[in-house]
């Protein structure tokens, strides 16, 4: 793994969405299924998916569900129930709750709080799907209280309708009773404007591909989105305390996630970015995915060397990653002075994988150095807000002028008059 001082390093990712084609052939696809409905979502799975199927056969049953069991372990079974209580109790305490400010004139104003109503969970098919993406999108929108949640998958390609029962049983687990065997832009489009069979959602959320990604863009506006992932990342601030082997498994966790993930490690010990530059080398040779891991770790992984932890830091923050993992001798007091990351892992046990598969908070994070300003999905993602005002009769006579005299500045008499009918009636009755 290249070791480089930290100064020569390109900080800022390009965020790229897809050639002027893919652009072209996701809005034919979203335009035909808002037109044709049904017909167009059966014709591009036979296309894309090599399945023929017919609308009755778009929407899983329970008895498909329920046969899923059949086919999981009972070490993932446990596993991901064990997952899903952690996700669920962390997405509890994020809940909010309604209020409402009484004052003294009996002015009412206040906050409500509700569910969005339906939502659509996008899951994609063949090596990229995670039942623990499945928890990650569901649990936080349940415990939202969204009353309806759908899911829509590709059908498993090879001329058969099966979807990974990993999937189907994460589904169920996470408490989804809605799912629909549906890939691609065509998936997407169909849970915006709704067909035959599927029903309109009011947000989608959930990696896909880049036909998936630049669907749910075209779609923005109709529907809500979540916003759209880009390849993992990881960023390690290590000093010489830290574990090389550790720290060069975790680099790793990430890099074999896809060619184009960015694994970095930070450190003002010269000794052990040399230590995890071998260390690396080592173990990718026995990492099953060693060709993906490799490719991204040659493209985007460096180790950037900082003249002190303060600078690391510094780097740090620019590169906003999506997870970082502390690993230096005083890990808890450096956490109040990192401003942006998606996820802060510390110490040496914190590994990444607890947290994406585990731990409770969100594995769904900002990438792409956006933690800047986003946040790791979570429930607020699932409600919305609607603002509360009641006014009194005093309060109203004691206000209206100031409201009138902004009207009037702003040239809208309509709005004046509306005010200034009411103050007159009252004060003249
Ligand atoms: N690290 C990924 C999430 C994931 N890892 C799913 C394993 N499965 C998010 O960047
Ligand atoms: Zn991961």
């Amino acid at each position: 793994m290249r070791i480089i001082p930290a100064e020569q390093f390109n900080l800022s990712r390009e965020v790229e969405y897809g050639t002027s084609a893919q652009n072209e052939a996701a809005r034919e696809i979203v335009e035909a299924v808002r037109k044709e409905g049904d017909t167009a979502l059966l014709r591009y799975t036979e296309q894309h998916d090599r399945i023929k199927l017919d609308a009755g056969k778009l929407r899983v049953t329970e008895a498909e569900i329920q046969a899923a069991y059949a086919h999981v372990d009972a070490a993932f079974l446990t596993a991901i129930r064990k997952a899903a209580a952690n996700i669920r109790a962390f997405h509890e305490k994020q809940k909010r709750n309604s209020w409402m400010d009484l004052q003294p004139d009996g002015t009412l104003l206040g906050q409500i709080i509700r569910p969005l109503r339906r939502v659509g969970v996008y899951v994609p098919g063949g090596k990229a799907a995670y039942p623990s993406s499945v928890l990650m999108n569901v649990i936080p929108a349940q415990v939202a209280g969204v009353p309806e949640i759908v899911m829509v998958t590709p059908p498993s390609t090879g001329g058969q309708e099966g979807i990974n029962p990993f999937i189907l049983v994460a589904a169920a687990e996470a408490g989804v009773k809605e799912l629909y065997r549906v890939g691609g832009a065509q998936a997407i489009a169909a849970l915006a404007y709704g067909t035959e069979t599927i029903e309109p959602v009011d947000k989608i959320t959930g990696p896909g591909n880049i036909y998936v990604a630049l669907a749910k863009r075209l779609v923005f506006g109709v529907v809500n989105i979540d916003s759209i992932a880009g390849p993992s990342e990881i960023a390690v601030l290590a000093d010489d305390t830290a574990n090389p082997v550790y720290v060069a498994a975790d680099l790793l966790s990430q890099a074999e996630h896809d060619e184009m993930a960015s694994s970095i490690l930070v450190t003002s010990s010269k000794d052990l970015a040399e230590a995890v530059s071998q260390e690396v080398e080592r173990q990718l040779k026995e990492l099953p995915r060693e060709e993906i891991a490799r490719k991204s770790i040659e493209s985007y992984g460096a180790i950037l060397l900082t003249s002190s932890i303060d600078e690391g830091i510094e780097v740090i923050n620019k590169l906003a990653p999506e997870h970082l993992e502390i690993m230096t001798k005083d890990s808890m007091e450096l956490l109040g002075r990192i401003e942006n990351a998606g996820a802060i892992f510390i110490g040496a046990y914190s590994s990444e994988p607890v947290g994406d598969y585990f731990a409770g908070p969100n594995h769904i994070l900002p990438t792409n150095g956006t933690a800047r300003f986003s946040s790791p999905v979570n429930v607020d993602d699932y409600i919305k807000k609607s603002s509360l005002i009641y006014y009194s009769k005093e309060a109203l006579l004691q206000n209206g002028e100031h409201i009138i005299a902004l009207a009037r500045h702003e040239g809208l008499e309509g709005h004046a008059r509306a005010i200034e009918v009411r103050l007159e009636r009252e004060l003249n009755a």
